[in-house]
């Protein structure tokens, strides 16, 4: 019999969802729900591995149900729950924080870009995230992955947990080795003022990234203020390769129009760059401002996101508590 397939993600609650977590995350989430049965998980967890106001923490939770509500997932198909409310994944947390060794987690550059230059002032919560998320996936035995680039390294590091885990408890293929699932064109979309860091909730500049509940006039001014090229749109990829911010906005449209990379630059070369966000602009705001809308409508019903959660961590912890039982008795926890 083969392994039960089974896509367990997580968002933090850390702010705005924005159009990196649209392109790279949600709209994923919302396609493999068609397919398998999955699990998306508000990892608020995560989010105080950096200190965050509990008003605001709160707040954010239920913002990110709606987020992942208004983008499409259906809370009667996929599992929708907010981390700390099913203990298993702090438990697992511990057991597999003696699994992973330092070296490890050494190499995790994540870590390096947050904790930022003086590391010894960064949480202990901060260094160890990677195996709080290998512990995430592995309590749902999830097959699945779906996430931007920038998380594939974490995801790597899981499989080499379960794979250690497995191998020093003799128990082959307790844990199935996890598979990210990135999207192949927009596996990272960049900050609008510098193509060379990832579009970011936490980053200072809001002209740094589209969030989903900006209005049409927010929308038009961002993309207009925009960095891309004084130079015009080239006939090929190539000469894009120097051009962060220009291949940004070029990849942007792309994916939202549905036009080949190739197709955008055989229409548009030659023309000026204010051509392109004239029309990606309008894009935008077609896809987006009704998500926006959506978010904002669901949030003035509070009473029923915090259902959703409460129904979704009945499911999840019935499926945690199962498999932590197993992992227990492997372990040799009473
Ligand atoms: N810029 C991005 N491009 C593509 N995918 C992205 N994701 C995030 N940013 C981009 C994907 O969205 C999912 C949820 O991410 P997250 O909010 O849990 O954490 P993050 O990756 O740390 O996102 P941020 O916006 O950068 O948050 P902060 O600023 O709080 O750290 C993940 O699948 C991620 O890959």
């Amino acid at each position: 019999m083969g392994i039960k397939k089974l896509v367990f993600s997580g968002v933090q609650p850390t702010g705005n969802l924005h159009l990196g977590n649209y392109l790279g995350a949600l709209k994923n989430f919302v396609s493999l729900q068609k397919e398998m049965e999955c699990i998306y998980c508000v990892v608020d967890l995560h989010a105080i591995t950096v200190f965050q106001k509990p008003n605001e923490l709160r707040n954010n939770v239920l913002e990110t149900v709606a987020g992942f509500q208004a983008s499409g997932l259906d809370p009667e198909k996929s599992i929708i729950f907010n981390q700390s409310s099913v203990p298993g994944h702090a438990e697992l947390a511990w057991i597999l924080n003696c699994i992973a060794r330092i070296g490890w987690l050494n190499r995790m550059t994540q870590f390096k870009d947050k904790a930022g230059s003086d590391k010894e002032k960064a949480s202990v919560g901060l260094y160890i995230y990677p195996n709080l998320m290998a512990a995430d996936i592995l309590l749902y035995k999830a097959t699945h992955v779906p996430v931007g680039a920038d998380q594939k390294q974490h995801l790597e590091l899981s499989r080499d947990i379960a794979q250690k885990f497995n191998k020093d408890f003799n128990c082959k293929n307790f844990f199935p080795l996890p598979e990210p699932l990135i999207p192949k064109k927009v596996s990272r979309i960049m900050s609008l003022r510098d193509g060379t860091k990832k579009m970011s909730k936490s980053e200072d500049s809001d002209y740094s990234r589209i969030n989903l509940k900006d209005s049409a006039d927010e929308i038009n001014k961002k993309i207009k203020k925009a960095k891309s090229d004084s130079e015009e749109i080239p006939d090929n990829l190539k000469n894009l390769e120097k051009k962060p911010e220009a291949l940004n906005l070029i990849n942007i449209y792309s994916e939202i129009s549905k036009i080949s990379l190739e197709n955008v630059l055989n229409e548009m070369s030659g023309k000026e760059y204010s051509y392109l966000k004239t029309k990606l602009a309008e894009l935008l705001v077609s896809e987006i401002t009704p998500v926006g809308k959506e978010i904002k409508k669901l949030l003035g019903d509070k009473s029923h996101l915090e259902q959703i959660l409460k129904k979704g961590k009945e499911k999840a912890n019935i499926i945690a508590e199962e498999n932590l039982k197993n992992i227990r008795e492997i372990v040799g926890l009473i």
